[in-house]
């Protein structure tokens, strides 16, 4: 299998995190010719990373690809099989995809002391988000139930870009109410069999961070 992208794409690091939480590998490589070539277009019209290729089956989206992974890969399961476990798992997720990413990634390309009227909004949403998630956590470790699922694989590459984001626009305390939240990123990033895919992807992220000029490369999303 191979998987296009970059880790310094969350969204790439979160389908790294599955296969690893799987115990699996896939070929993580950057495609030849770019993204907006018509080669990958053929493959994602969205022209985005990643992209997962499966023999004939070409899967864009890391929701999905997550989902394709947990279902292809022998390993512990990453959804778990009752309902509502399930769905609060699901829940989870989407709350990263449709609250969390989006507003951060408004704060990211924003250059700090810019406009305003931009960022004011994506900071409130941000931290909206970052509540939303505070709200259907447990509070055990894992984001939910006794072991890695999903949507611990999707959370901390939104959480880290979120904790960065924030910081690099001034926001100082960014766990205060939060206790569930700080709980979890604590124990997420000493798990024994995520931590050294997360060491790898924080690597990444920093020498980009660093090529991108950042004032302080990893501190942002590390400090508490
Ligand atoms: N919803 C997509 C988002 C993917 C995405 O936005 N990827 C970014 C990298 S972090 C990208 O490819 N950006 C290139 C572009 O927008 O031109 C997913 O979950 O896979």
């Amino acid at each position: 299998m191979k998987l296009y992208g970059a880790l310094s794409s969350p969204f790439v690091a979160r389908c790294w995190l599955a296969v690893t939480a799987k115990g699996g590998s896939v070929d993580l490589v950057e495609y030849p010719d770019g993204i907006t070539s018509a080669g990958y277009r053929a493959l994602n019209p969205m022209s985005k990373i990643p992209v997962l290729v499966d023999g004939d089956v070409v899967i864009p989206e890391s929701a999905v690809i997550c989902e394709y992974l947990d279902a292809v890969l022998p390993g512990p399961p990453l959804l778990p099989g009752a309902a509502a476990a399930r769905a609060r798992v699901r829940l989870l997720c989407r709350i990263a995809d449709l609250y969390l990413f989006p507003s951060a990634i408004d704060l990211l390309v924003a250059p700090v002391g810019g406009d305003a009227a931009v960022i004011e909004p994506a900071m409130a949403s941000t931290v909206a988000a970052l509540g939303h998630l505070e709200h259907f956590l447990d509070d055990i470790g894992f984001a939910y139930g006794t072991s890695i699922t999903l949507a611990d694989c999707t959370l901390h590459g939104g959480v880290a870009l979120a904790l960065m984001v924030l910081g690099n626009h001034g926001m100082k305390n960014r766990f205060d109410g939060r206790p569930k939240l700080a709980a979890w990123w604590g124990a997420i990033r000493q798990d024994p069999v995520l931590k050294p895919a997360l060491e790898r992807i924080k690597e990444v992220v920093v020498a980009y961070e660093r090529q991108r000029g950042f004032a302080a490369p990893g501190a942002q999303a590390d400090s508490r």
